[in-house]
Parts: C-alpha cells; structure tokens; sequence
C-alpha cells in the first residue's frame, strides 16, 4: 500500500521540489514523519520568516516553492508576505496542518476554521480536499496552478489524518503529469505591433519585474537599442530588469501618476513589459497618459491587463514576445539616448556615513555579480543610482511594499545562488519584522550579508508625513537599538562601522570570510523638507 504521505513525497519529486520552507506543529508532524533522505527541510522561526524565505527562493529559481505552516496560527504570521508573494507572481505552494476529520467539527486547539477562507485573496486557489484519497490530486492541481501564468501563491490545508491513509493506485498518473503554457501573438497580432512600432517617432520602453523574471534581460537591451529608445524601470520595482550601467538606461520612474507622465511626455509609444501598469503609490493625480502618447503592456497576468486605467495589453509571454520584438524591429535611425550623467558623491559627516557613500563603498568593494536584497525604503532611489546591477536576478524587493520580506528572502535566494554574494541592505526599521532569519542564515551556513543602515528613524515615512503635510506624528523613530547584540544572538559575525574605513574593512572581511554576517553601519537619517 502507497499512503497518502508517499505518493504526495513521490509527486514533488517527479516536479523537482525537494526543498521544505516550514515552521511545524502537532498539526504537521504526520506529514513530517520519516522526512525523506533526498528532501531537505529549512526551519524558519516565525512564518514571516518562512514565507520571505520560500518567495526568495522561489523568485530565485523561477521554480514553485513548497511551503509548510501550522494551521491558522502560522498561516495568519504568513499573511504579510503572502501579500508580497501574491504581487511579485512567486510560485508558492503553501500547505497548513489542519486537525483531524473525526475531531475538527468540534474545532479542537489548533482547528484552522473555514481553512479555505483565511489566505484570500492572496491566493490563485485555496482548497481542503472533501476525503484522503483526493490529496495527491488536491497537491498536484496546487503545484501546476501555482506554476502557469500568472504565477502565485496556493493554499492546500490538510487533515492530519489523512497521511497515513491509503492513496488511490491512480494517484501515479499525477507523477508523471507536465502541465505547460504558450503564450505569443500569431503572426497577424504581431505584424501589426511591428508596425505600430515601426511608425513610432519616438517610442519609449518601461520594464518590470516579470522580464528579469523571464531573464529576458538582454532582450530588453537588443529591443532599446534597435529602437534607440530610452529605457525606464516601472514604479515601486521589486526587481532589476536592465542594466543599470547600460546608456538607454534612465532610472526607476516615481510612484506618482503627475510624475510618470511629465516623465513620459514628449513621448509617441510607451511600450511597457511585465509590469502592472503602474504600481503607484503617493497619491499624486494628474493624466494617466501624456498628451499625445499610446500605451500597449505585455503581461502574462490577466489581471494585471485588465486592471491598468489606459492604453492596450497584451497577455502572453513576456520574455518570448520581448524576444520576438527585439529580433524582429526595424532598426531606427535616431540617435541613442545620451548616456545619464553620474551622480554626486555622497559626503561624510562625523560618526555617520552618508547612505550614499555606503553604496559608493558597496558597489566599488562587491563583486560584480553580486545579488542585492533592499529594504532600506528611504534609500532605495539612490541604490538605483549609484549600484552596478548587469546580470539577471540581482535585485529584489518587496513586490507588495511589506515589510519583513527581505531579511528572510535573502536567506532563499543565497541558497538558490550558492555561487554568487547576496547581500542584504536593510533599514533599522525594516530589520525587525522577520529577524528570525539571522537564525536560519547561521545555522544553515548560508552566506549573507546584511548591511542594516542604522539611522534612527522609519525614515521614508518622514518623507510621507512631508508629501501629506501630516505634522507632529508619533510613532517614527527607532532608536535604541543594537543590532550587533541582536546578530550575535542569533549566531552570525558582526561588524559595527560609523566611517567608510571601518565600513569598508568590514565588508571585505565578510565577503572573504563567506560567513552568514551582519554589518551596522551608522548612517545620516534622510534630509526632510
Ligand atoms: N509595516 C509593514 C509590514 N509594511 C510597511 N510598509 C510598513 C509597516 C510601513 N512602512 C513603510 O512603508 S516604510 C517604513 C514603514 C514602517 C519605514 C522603514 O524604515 P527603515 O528604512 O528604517 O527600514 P528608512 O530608510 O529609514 O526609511
Ligand atoms: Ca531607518
């Protein structure tokens, strides 16, 4: 007999997902029993932690990740990151415990009430199989689901009972399953964009996060310098689809609908791919669209389509019509834009570094290919500056804004990249909210660098407070806090720096060591008007 447990363990593997983000309890030890030799379990303190972990890791592979919480209890520690999860279109495959049938209409300790109910809206599908037998089948479903365009987050909770039961012999077929998608315009639908594109004076070219998702990276480059065009990164951007080192590049455009257009305007053609059009943020009213300008997005999510105030989309597959485009363009006799003059060097002040010479230091001291997490949110225009992000997958942030994603992600895309140095920028505000996975980091030995920029303050919402004219407001400041004492805790090397010196020793001695480490660099809290 094959139970429930073996054929659900026999359905990952055939999909390639050996490796468990979880936090257990009594819920999801029958599941856990006889953990199989060739699956590997990564523990994460608090849920927060695990989910950022698994959405890393996911992003990271371009793989669905699997994810184990107990009962309501872990899932609701979950929820913020699930909402990062559900915006940055991370395959998440998140099951929770649930209490036995015999028992659970009683609602014991532990019942995940109306368990379907909880993760909405931050799932694609959310599901408690009606018997045993329909779990492999429940889990296979998740597992494709979670997979296909748009990917996201799904949710399976599962009665403890059920795992030792007998699975149906037909369960088998799931293993072999391969459940696939295919998304390009037919040749109709793309010779009228050739032209649309062709008769364009003076096109422009805003990329998201779902094209460095795709690696459609260089693609993006062919097409701009085809089209001589300039290239901008979509608001709010929770990757890095372009080099920013690359002369088209022009930077990350505001989160304000005013700004994007005065930004825009002078343009004929915007042509944006992968990104929700747009992810705004301060509410900053004015015309969607400058005067004169067309709009077509290629998304593969049906939602993001519809959702966007203007201009046409195209759902299908970014990378494939990026691909397609940047081969197929005519090549434009404009001159290419003129390469974006260098920012201003960041000055020192006594006890306390500018952030922008931190990331002067960073980029000179870093290796090229290094992979950066941000969550240092008052900074993060000027990480876009002065950073020399080239390769695909170097850049993450929270796709939904939440904080305690990027702490606990860094963890899943450093064992996603063995190979390369992840380093975690992170403000002295955001570093709290899943600083559990400092411990994940030390025990597993896995090799980040946090760099916490200690300035004192939640020093982005002083900037909010100045846009909404909101005085006298409490609750902005963090101080008191020692991280140093908090990393040691936790198990990993630690550096304080107040100078570039000793910030910048500190950063070469970590990257040397290949040590999970934590830097505090003290840093000038954000000039506020
Ligand atoms: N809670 C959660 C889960 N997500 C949030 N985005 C916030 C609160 C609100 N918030 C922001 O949007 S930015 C910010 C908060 C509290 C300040 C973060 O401060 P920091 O970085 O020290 O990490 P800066 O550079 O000082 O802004
Ligand atoms: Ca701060």
């Amino acid at each position: 007999m094959t139970t429930v447990r073996e054929m659900i363990y026999a359905i990952l593997r055939a999909q390639g997902i050996t490796t468990l983000f979880g936090n257990p309890g009594s819920n999801e030890l029958p599941f856990l029993d006889q953990f199989p030799k060739d699956f590997r379990y990564i523990l994460g303190l608090q849920e927060g932690a695990v989910i950022g972990m698994a959405d890393g890791f996911a992003q990271a592979t371009g793989r669905p990740a699997l994810v184990n919480l107990h009962s309501a209890a872990g899932t609701g520690n979950a929820m913020g990151g699930l909402a990062n999860a559900w915006n940055s279109h991370s395959p998440l495959i998140v099951t929770a415990g649930q209490q036995t049938r015999p028992m659970m209409g009683v609602e014991p300790l532990l019942t995940n009430i109306d368990a379907t109910t909880l993760p909405k809206p931050l799932v694609k599908w959310s599901h408690e199989p009606a018997s045993a037998a329909e779990v492999p089948h429940a889990m296979s479903r998740a597992i494709h689901l979670a997979s296909l365009p748009a990917p996201g987050p799904v949710y399976v909770s599962i009665p403890y009972d059920d795992w030792g039961k007998p699975a149906d012999e037909q369960s088998e077929l799931l293993t072999k399953r391969r459940v696939t998608s295919a998304g390009m315009p037919g040749p109709d639908a793309m010779q009228a964009l050739l032209a649309t594109i062709g008769a364009a004076k003076n096109p422009v070219i805003v990329l998201g996060p779902d094209v460095d998702a795709a690696k459609g990276n260089a693609d993006a480059v062919r097409l701009a310098e085809r089209l001589a065009a300039p290239v901008w990164v979509a608001p709010s951007a929770p990757r890095c689809p372009f080099p920013t080192t690359h002369a088209n590049f022009r930077g990350l455009l505001p989160a304000g609908i005013a700004a994007i257009s005065r930004l825009l305007t002078g343009h004929d053609l915007i042509l944006v791919f992968g990104a929700p059009v747009f992810r705004y943020h301060q509410y900053d009213p004015g015309q969607f669209l400058p005067e004169g300008a067309e709009l077509i997005a290629f998304t593969c999510d049906p939602d993001e389509a519809v959702r966007a105030p203007m201009g046409d989309a195209i759902v299908g597959d970014v990378g494939l019509i990026l691909k397609a485009l940047a081969d197929q363009v005519a090549v434009s006799d404009r001159d290419a834009p003129a390469p974006r003059l260098s920012p201003a060097l960041g000055k020192v002040r006594d006890g306390a570094l500018m952030p922008e010479r931190v990331f002067d230091l960073i980029d000179q001291i870093a290796p090229r290919d290094a992979i950066y997490l941000n969550e240092s949110t008052s900074t993060t225009a000027m990480m876009w500056e002065r950073l020399r992000i080239e390769n695909p997958g170097s850049y993450y942030f929270a796709a939904a804004g939440g904080l305690g994603f990027a702490m606990p992600a860094a963890v899943g895309v450093q064992l996603a990249e063995p190979e390369r140095q992840v380093i975690a920028v992170i403000g002295d505000g955001s570093a709290n909210y899943s600083i559990t996975a400092l411990w994940t980091a030390a025990q597993y030995d896995i090799p980040v660098i946090y760099v916490i920029m200690k300035n004192g303050t939640y020093g982005a919402l002083r900037w909010f407070a100045g846009v909404l004219g909101a005085e006298d407001v409490p609750g902005l400041d963090v101080p008191g806090i020692d991280f140093v004492a908090l990393a040691q805790g936790y198990g990993l090397t630690t550096y304080r720096a107040t100078d570039d010196g000793a910030f910048s020793a500190a950063l070469t001695a970590a990257i040397a060591a290949g040590k999970p480490a934590l830097i505090e660099v003290t840093t000038c809290p954000p000039v506020t008007a």
